[in-house]
């Protein structure tokens, strides 16, 4: 009761009243004429907060002959210049953070203590990065040129982050960017696109069409896009895989998760809850490398659940405005029921389940963070990414079993690790088919460190060095020819 007030969304508020809360898509530097086709609802409290346009496929066409007419321009300007419009639109995020953390919690229920300490943060570090990047591609990249106008489909979960993931590789190498946002969280993406422009980046270098799955399979279908980049779920990066083969378009794509959060009977107890509670309950578990498989060493099982379970009392699940929140709301009252049913089928085969009593707002997608035990390997909830707060624990006796488990998956995001012991650790994580391993943490991002699963989540790297290479095709590579997935 005692803790700092809700911030206050007036600025928010007062950004969409500027637009009379709707909004056209962002082409050629403007706003075209807003049509009122879909409502972008606040899912914590349930009400409207703007309305957006469902981008048609002459509205692709639009964006696509802008980004192709700024592409001759951004190229011209070489590294050096593009970097100096890279740096602007970090230090154009670093300025306007809280507004667009605001909106960004109002868009997606994330708790604001996410979105202004993580998402915001990293979406400015993300531009600094590939700033750099820029001034060294002509050195580092001499054989490789851009790859053209691209083609960017981003999720709901980090809406503005993965804004940032997506497009600041492909300014940095000399694109131009059609990006779809998703159809429930675009408003930090339009409120950025308008940003970006008062901060001098040239009209058409980067482009906002709003909408549903229709309009991100028209910015798939395009055959003026060269490259398309996806985040989202496997059964849609299937279906774009299969519609870009064949093609000439080149593809990166990063998809469901279902990693393992591994704790070996000497780790930390005290450290590996904490990695836990961010491994599953960051982002509501709305997170593609959420470690929402825990695999407890049998000798410390009993007593690690005992104490997850109390330190999940603790949690506080509320208004994401309210800085004292741990966890906010789930995107949508379809997310919600996708959750709720999952945890029911796991009930229905077997486990126990054990939650944190809600006192929520009415009218929000709250759901409580959830544990289940004694969870049958061959279970559903042991296999399907139910990207909610719900953490499935299983027990295992000796590291090779713990191998075994951990890759009893279709998808190969991340994984996680902890021991006291770092030969064991080191010794375990390369037998493990994941992306990423992290050791003795989770959930750890840099801008310099490429990110991106194998198996059925998805092919290709964001970040670093490697995250350049999705962007830029040899420089003798015939324009067309196709780039097979690893
Ligand atoms: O994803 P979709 P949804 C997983 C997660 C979640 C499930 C469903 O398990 O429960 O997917 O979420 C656009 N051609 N992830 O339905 O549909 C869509 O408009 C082109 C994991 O929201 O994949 C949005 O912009 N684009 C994931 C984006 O794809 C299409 C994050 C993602 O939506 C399209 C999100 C089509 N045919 C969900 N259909 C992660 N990896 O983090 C939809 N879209």
């Amino acid at each position: 009761d005692y803790g700092p007030a809700p911030e206050s969304d007036k600025d928010a508020r007062a950004w969409l009243a500027s637009h009379e809360a709707s909004f056209g898509h962002f082409i050629a530097g403007r706003f075209t004429q807003p049509k009122a086709d879909l409502d972008d609802i606040d899912p914590a409290s349930g009400k409207l907060l703007a309305h957006l346009s469902q981008g048609s496929a002459a509205d692709v066409d639009a964006a696509v002959q802008a980004a192709q007419a700024a592409l001759p321009g951004w190229q011209a300007l070489g590294g050096h210049g593009r970097a100096r419009h890279l740096y602007a639109l970090a230090r154009t995020v670093q300025r306007h953070a809280r507004l667009l953390a605001v909106l960004e919690t109002l868009d997606n229920g994330k708790p604001l203590r996410e979105s202004r300490d993580v998402d915001v943060p990293l979406v400015a570090r993300h531009f600094y990065h590939y700033a750099g990047w820029a001034q060294l591609q002509e050195s580092e990249f001499p054989d490789h040129v851009p790859v053209g106008v691209v083609g960017q489909i981003v999720p709901w979960n980090f809406p503005l982050l993965m804004l940032a993931w997506k497009i600041a590789p492909a300014l940095a190498l000399g694109n131009t960017v059609v990006l779809k946002p998703a159809e429930n969280t675009s408003l930090t993406a339009l409120l950025f696109a308008e940003l970006a422009q008062q901060a001098g980046l040239p009209a058409g270098v980067l482009n906002i069409v709003t909408g549903d799955g229709a309009t991100g399979a028209a910015v798939v279908a395009h055959p003026g896009i060269q490259k398309i980049a996806f985040t989202g779920s496997t059964e849609v990066g299937r279906l774009i895989r299969e519609q870009t083969a064949g093609s000439g378009k080149s593809l990166t794509l990063e998809l469901g998760g279902k990693s393992p959060f591994i704790v070996f009977e000497d780790a930390d107890i005290d450290a590996a809850i904490e990695g836990v509670v961010d491994a599953i309950w960051f982002n509501q578990g709305q997170v593609c490398c959420a470690g929402s498989r825990l695999l407890v060493q049998e000798g410390i099982h009993d007593l690690f659940i005992a104490r997850l379970k109390t330190r999940m009392q603790k949690l506080k699940v509320g208004a994401p405005l309210d800085k004292c929140s741990d966890m906010g709301a789930l995107i949508s009252p379809v997310q919600l029921e996708r959750v709720r049913s999952l945890v029911e089928q796991g009930v229905r085969e077997g486990a126990q389940c054990h939650q944190v009593v809600l006192d929520t707002p009415p009218g929000g997608c709250f759901y409580p963070p959830t544990l289940l035990t004694g969870v049958h390997p061959a279970a559903t909830v042991a296999s399907e990414e139910i990207f909610g707060p719900v953490l499935v624990a299983m027990s295992f006796r000796t590291p090779d079993e713990a191998v075994q488990l951990a890759n009893n998956s279709r998808y190969g995001l991340a994984a996680s690790i902890w021991s006291e012991t770092i030969g064991l650790a080191l010794g375990v994580a390369p037998q493990l088919k994941a992306g990423v391993v992290w050791i003795n943490s989770t959930n750890q991002f840099d801008a310099a460190v490429g990110f991106g699963g194998v198996r059925e989540s998805g092919y290709g790297r964001e970040g670093g060095r490697e995250g350049c290479y999705e962007y830029l095709k040899p420089r003798r590579q015939q324009a067309g020819s196709l780039r097979q997935p690893s």
